[in-house]
């Protein structure tokens, strides 16, 4: 079977890797077998935008993801592991702006190049399911889902502020901004109000907020993310009258407070520059002009340097409110650090006891009224900072005396009575913005009759199709340019079809829904198929889409569940957040010139050392540093696999050293397992390095060099393929079952297990260090002596200490 090899000859891995990527396509090997009675399980990795190749960062998500795919796999899992593409976006139009090509030709040849790589990466993905949301096959189903939402009240209109660049005439994405001038015209950048498309992803805030507690699999940070993002805050609403400066009412405002106790040190009135009722306030103000200009400047400073911004400035606009709870009268100014996007828009000032009003107050001599003392007499109140803790109120009347907490509850009851005030409760999270006004998305399913009243296009009429017939100048919206698309006429009625095309991450919230079924033809997914396969058992992706990608993905699959689309609650059992790929301590990115390319590493070393690499050169939720010196390491290990199954003189055990080689393989099968079911996989492989050298050094037989073939092959995909069916067999490594070992051999990483039958001692038995709390059950029941008690009743509960006892509840 073997040629003599020179000692340190290497391999090719040109030899083998194009040859097992074509053989494992053609086999079909990772097809998903959907009526498999195997228990199924989804592993997912969130779908690349197909900007052109693929970037170190996608190369650690899909090594992560198919590695861990195959393990399961070999475990007995039916695995569902698909892969497709976000390919509808803004980069593919600005080609068609600045080259000419078209959008759909330059996402298809992408989508092309990126999978030619993903295929020479050795990934192991089901591709009878893939996708691309640009398909009609796949965005019709986007617009099924927009007008079922349309339908359940979930969608309305509303005007919205974008970034307009007044010489192309046309909105820009926040990215196209740059530097507050718009991309390609080079144009100060406007904000204009426009009519928008909008969901109420805020009907489901409660849940999406409560159904973090049941993520138990997901990282702290990332839930904590979501908490803030969507912002709970339990407060009070007050409605106040304003006033002109001849005591006329003008109107009334109403703002959110989280401290109704504080009502009676309220010294003024802040409205947010975009607060609806500003316009008709500023009118009969004196100085207009100063005003509006103060707006303009405001407008143009981004939401966070407006709440960061450590200098407040305002104005005040010659108008008053009065305070319902003492009858005060008090000034109403505007002011850049009260944002329209939370509560109300209108914050009640409280200098005394709010850090921002009190800075505001200080540069603008407005009063500062203490109305909280601190619980402890002793807390001496700081000078030239506001007191912001909860205490005992002062100054406030009958209320004098209350704890901050009661009187909250105290002057809301009282402020209900006199029908100014509720409880109420505000999240920070906005409902959903998704309409662009851009060519490459999902077109918006719906139509305006003469009225301009919208109504969705009958669903037997979709897909809305994207025009072919349009310019693509950078000027306006596309789609505008068409000569066909806007005028629909149905039931004989005409209609001005709508323009704006999807948010894409409208596309991106429900993909692996479809991948079950993907080309299911009466709905957006087969229900059954959903239902077997949902929630996605392990998710893997970037940090970035903490909130955004991840919580839009919770609403749809709510959304979905309650128009009785599957029952799913939750869409990611399992999430992890993979570190970054950095170079010389920064994040790999083209602006720094610190890339390196897969293509390049693929062709030098072959894509089992990328892989390697990769799961080697640090844990997965931490940075990975790319090092040359580190991937050559991998390279030599991988050749020294090689070298002990080539090279005869590996082949036999020194004497002596059996029972070493022997017990190493299968303390070796033991943490390797419990490491992968980690998602240790740094450990995992310096473990194979360390069996490796041992059955270098002490020879080995051929059953230890084929479980390392198995330990290796989720891995070293194609090495351990290619030596697989040259030594071992004539069918795929990949569909082997995982090796099992012998726990006795792995003795002395053993512990004495106590085994109790309702507290009492009844045995104790050797087993191995941090076995899973399952096979401590299974030792255990078949103890003799347990099963004796055992039989005595019903056992109605089981308690395991990890390496320290198992204890069995049994009923008489
Ligand atoms: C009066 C007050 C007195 C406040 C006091 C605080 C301390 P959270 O907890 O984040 O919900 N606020 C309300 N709407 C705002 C807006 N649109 N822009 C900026 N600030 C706004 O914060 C709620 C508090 O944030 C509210 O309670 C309000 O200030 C402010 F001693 O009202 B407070």
């Amino acid at each position: 079977m073997q040629n003599p090899q020179p000692i340190n000859q290497t391999f090719d891995h040109l030899d083998f890797e194009p040859k097992w990527a074509s053989y494992w396509q053609t086999h079909n090997i990772y097809n998903t077998q959907h009526q498999s009675d195997k228990p199924p399980y989804y592993v997912l990795e969130m779908f690349p935008y197909p900007s052109g190749t693929l970037h170190m960062g996608h190369v650690r998500n899909y090594s992560i993801g198919d590695c861990f795919a195959r393990y399961k796999r070999m475990n007995g899992f039916e695995v569902l592991y698909p892969m497709g593409y976000d390919s509808f976006g803004l980069p593919a139009e600005n080609a068609a702006i600045k080259h000419g090509v078209n959008p759909k030709n330059w996402t298809t040849d992408n989508i092309q190049t990126m999978r030619t790589q993903q295929d020479a990466l050795g990934l192991g993905y089901d591709w009878s399911n893939t996708l691309a949301t640009s398909n009609e096959s796949y965005f019709k189903w986007n617009q099924w889902l927009f007008i079922k939402m349309w339908e359940k009240g979930l969608v309305y209109r509303k005007k919205g502020w974008v970034n307009w660049d007044p010489i192309d005439h046309t909105v820009l994405a926040n990215e196209q901004v740059i530097d507050g001038k718009g991309w390609r015209s080079g144009a100060a950048v406007e904000k204009k109000e426009i009519e928008q498309w909008y969901i109420k992803i805020t009907d489901y805030a409660e849940e999406l907020l409560s159904g973090l507690d049941t993520l138990d699999h997901w990282p702290d940070t990332v839930k904590n993310m979501q908490r803030n993002w969507i912002g709970k805050s339990v407060g009070t609403e007050i409605d106040y009258t304003i006033f002109d400066g001849d005591d006329q009412t003008v109107g009334t405002v109403s703002v959110f407070t989280t401290r109704a106790d504080t009502l009676f040190g309220m010294s003024y009135l802040v409205l947010a520059v975009e607060h609806p009722l500003v316009q008709t306030l500023v009118k009969t103000c004196p100085n207009k002009k100063e005003i509006q200009s103060y707006i303009q400047n405001t407008m143009k400073k981004s939401s966070l340097e407006r709440s960061n911004d450590a200098s407040k400035s305002g104005v005040f606009i010659h108008h008053y409110v009065i305070n319902p709870i003492n009858g005060e009268s008090c000034p109403v100014w505007i002011g850049d650090y009260v944002l329209m996007e939370y509560g109300t828009g209108a914050v009640m000032a409280v200098p005394a006891h709010d850090q921002r009003d009190y800075e505001f107050a200080c540069t603008y001599n407005l009063p500062i009224k203490s109305v909280i003392n601190p619980k402890d007499d002793s807390v001496q109140i700081q000078q030239d900072v506001a007191f912001t803790e909860p205490g005992t109120l002062i100054h406030s009347d009958s209320f004098d005396g209350l704890s901050s907490e009661a009187a909250q509850s105290a002057i809301t009851h009282e402020l209900e009575k006199k029908n100014v005030g509720r409880f109420k409760t505000t999240y920070r999270l906005k409902d959903w913005l998704i309409s662009r006004q851009r060519y490459w998305g999902t077109p918006i399913p719906m139509m305006y009759d003469s009225e301009n009243q919208p109504h969705p296009i009958p669903l037997d009429q979709l897909p809305v199709a994207l025009p072919d017939d349009v310019t693509f100048d950078g000027k306006g919206n596309p789609i505008e340019t068409s000569s066909s698309f806007q005028s629909i006429t149905i039931d004989s009625k005409e209609y001005r079809r709508e323009t704006d095309t999807m948010d894409t991450f409208f596309d991106s919230s429900w993909y692996f829904f479809r991948y079950c079924s993907a080309t299911h033809a009466t709905k957006p997914f087969d229900p059954d198929r959903a239902n077997k396969w949902l929630p996605v058992d392990q998710y893997i992706g970037g940090i970035e889409h903490a909130c955004l990608h991840l919580l839009y993905a919770r609403f749809f699959t709510k959304v979905m569940r309650d128009i009785d689309l599957c029952d799913v609650n939750e869409p990611f059992q399992r999430l992890l957040c993979q570190g970054m790929v950095i170079k010389d301590g920064a994040k790999m990115s083209k602006s720094l010139g610190n890339t390196i390319d897969p293509g390049y590493i693929i062709e030098k070393y072959g894509a089992d050392t990328a892989r390697i690499f990769i799961l080697f050169g640090a844990p997965v939720d931490r940075d990975l540093d790319w090092s040359d010196t580190g991937t050559e390491g991998c390279y030599r290990f991988l050749n020294r696999v090689y070298r002990l199954f080539t090279q005869s003189q590996y082949h036999q055990i020194k004497t002596g050293k059996e029972e070493d080689v022997e017990r190493l393989m299968h303390k070796t099968i033991m943490k390797v397992t419990h490491d992968l079911n980690r998602f240790q996989f740094n450990t995992v492989i310096s473990r194979l390095m360390e069996y490796v050298n041992i059955m270098i050094q002490n020879g080995s037989e051929s059953k230890h060099r084929k479980t390392l073939l198995l330990l290796l092959a989720p891995f070293a995909p194609f090495l351990s393929e290619e030596l697989w069916q040259r030594f071992y067999a004539s069918k795929s490594i990949h569909l082997e079952s995982w090796p099992t070992y012998d726990e006795r051999l792995t003795i002395d990483d053993s512990v004495t297990i106590v085994c109790q039958i309702n507290g009492k001692v009844r045995d104790s038995l050797t087993i191995a260090r941090d076995s899973e709390n399952e096979s401590i059950i299974e030792r255990a029941k078949s103890s003799p002596k347990v099963q004796k008690y055992l039989s005595e009743g019903t056992c109605v509960k089981t308690i395991v200490v990890p390496n320290k006892l198992v204890n069995f509840v049994v009923k008489k």
